[in-house]
């Protein structure tokens, strides 16, 4: 069994800070759970712009407010608690949000810890471990 907190040296050493957001990555693909898992704050203000080419991500939005626009059809989606979105196309997206958010996210393939956005807005496959 894995226990991790989130609030604590293990939440702290496990950060990964970027442009617009930060996220702590409680799982990754050294845990061999076949996915990732991460608490990520949006900033308030923020505008991200991604494609995760190489993987599938599921988000649960917990707190804030904001929208993801799908540029695929220019539909903009209202992001609140309760709500979910899979990235199952590898969807490209504008994540904006209103307020800070809180978010709960999994990826597939798991991350391998450091990976933040390149210019095409996605994360490598292969990536220095935390
Ligand atoms: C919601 C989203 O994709 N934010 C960017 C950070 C990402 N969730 C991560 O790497 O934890």
């Amino acid at each position: 069994m894995i226990v991790r907190d989130l609030n604590g040296k293990e939440g702290d050493r496990r950060r990964v800070d970027s442009n617009g957001w930060h996220s702590v990555r409680l799982l990754l693909k050294e845990d061999a759970m076949g996915f990732s898992f991460h608490i990520t704050t949006i900033h308030k203000g923020a505008e991200l712009a991604m494609h995760y080419k190489h993987h599938l991500e599921s988000v649960y939005c917990i707190a804030g407010e904001g929208t993801i626009e799908d540029l695929a059809t220019g539909q903009i989606h209202t992001i609140r608690p309760g709500v979910m979105y899979a990235l199952d196309k590898h969807d490209r997206h504008i994540l904006r949000a209103r307020e800070e958010m809180t978010m709960a996210c999994v990826f597939n393939p798991p991350l391998n810890g450091r990976e933040t956005h390149g210019p095409d807005g996605a994360y490598a496959l292969e990536a220095e471990a935390i």
